[in-house]
């Protein structure tokens, strides 16, 4: 009985494949697929101009390549999503430089450096521009192929279970979700708090069950992954800004002709810059929608975070970490930091 409605269903699942799932012009398999994995739900835009990406592909190459989004770490967490990546088993992920990227390439962390991009216009000359440029070196270095535009996240606000975070003080061993980064622990703990590296995976849980009492990320994920319901208190704190570089494995890229990697790339490139447009739109137009789900928000004076900062010692550590080449590049960005 099993048997037969299973292998029933199997035949089903081919004719109707071939009958109506492709469409007759695509009535081939495609040449190149290539799985993508995303660590935010499906509704944020990274997965919205990415499913867009996917089908302009399929259209421009007449269905030779496919990209097959898996958003939500349906694939696992970022490490497992990195390592997947480096072996080959994953052919896509967009990953922030700050985040577990760093374990391999320290310095890709650098734009993550906490207050350092005062608005917009100043972060995308950098990472359009030279520092950009410098970052993916590093990344192609490593083995990685990356594509040249990064995608945005945003500027990051620290949300609590339990207090607003108005000064320094509120920040004193304040049990925070950080992701699993050096830069970031570092960041927290200059300031005092106690933070504990987690992949986004379990962020939700994690808040959920008090194992940390706060986070930080901008409003189109807190939104996305309904972080409102198990947080009441947003701080404006604009602390850093983070983004994500849409990676390949290398193997993968290199097997694809030249002029299909071409339409991918640019076509991937050209969502980029329409995500941008939609998470900025977001992470401004979402406060109030936020506010009515019950997420109190506050604005911060960022002077003596900095200060706080400073008198840790935070910047002349990561100067020296990060090396004279690549903080020399930054600060023709953002002006002295150190
Ligand atoms: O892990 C996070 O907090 C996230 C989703 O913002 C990153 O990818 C860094």
């Amino acid at each position: 009985m099993l048997k037969l409605s299973r292998r029933k269903a199997l035949a089903l699942g081919t004719s109707a494949a071939v009958s109506s799932a492709i469409p007759l012009r695509y009535a081939h398999a495609a040449e190149f697929n290539f799985k993508l994995g995303t660590n935010v739900p499906e509704s944020h835009p990274l997965n919205v101009y990415a499913r867009k990406a996917a089908e302009e592909i399929k259209e421009k190459t007449n269905g030779r390549f496919e990209l097959q989004l898996f958003a939500n770490n349906q694939l696992g967490g970022d490490s497992d999503m990195f390592s997947q990546l480096r072996s080959g088993a994953l052919e896509c992920f967009t990953l922030s430089g700050v985040n577990v990227l760093s374990t391999l390439i320290p310095s890709a962390a650098i734009y993550g450096l906490g207050f350092a991009f005062k608005d917009y216009a100043t972060l995308w000359a950098a990472l359009d521009g030279k520092l950009g440029a410098h970052l993916r070196a590093q990344i192609d270095k490593a083995g990685l192929y990356v594509m040249d535009r990064i995608w945005d996240n945003g500027f990051r606000q620290i949300t609590s279970s339990t207090r607003a975070i108005t000064q320094p003080a509120d920040l004193q061993g304040f049990k925070i979700r950080v992701p699993v980064s050096a830069l970031w622990t570092s960041l927290f703990k200059s300031l005092g708090a106690a933070p504990t590296g987690i992949n986004f995976a379990e962020v939700y849980s994690a808040l959920q069950t008090k194992i940390v009492d706060g986070q930080e990320n901008p409003p189109a994920i807190i939104s996305a992954a309904k972080l409102y319901e198990v947080q009441k208190y947003c701080s404006l704190t604009n602390h850093m800004w983070d983004g994500w570089w849409f990676l390949v494995n290398r193997k993968a890229w290199d097997s694809v002709p030249a002029d299909i990697r071409d339409i991918v790339a640019a076509t991937i490139n050209a969502n980029a810059i329409h995500e941008r447009e939609e998470v900025a739109r977001q992470n401004t137009s979402l406060k109030s929608d936020l506010a009515a789900k019950g997420l109190v928000f506050n604005d911060v004076d960022q002077a003596p975070f900095r200060e706080t900062l400073r008198k840790a010692g935070f910047y002349t550590e990561w100067q020296n970490k990060f090396g004279p080449e690549s903080w020399a590049i930054l600060e023709e960005y953002t002006g002295k930091l150190a």
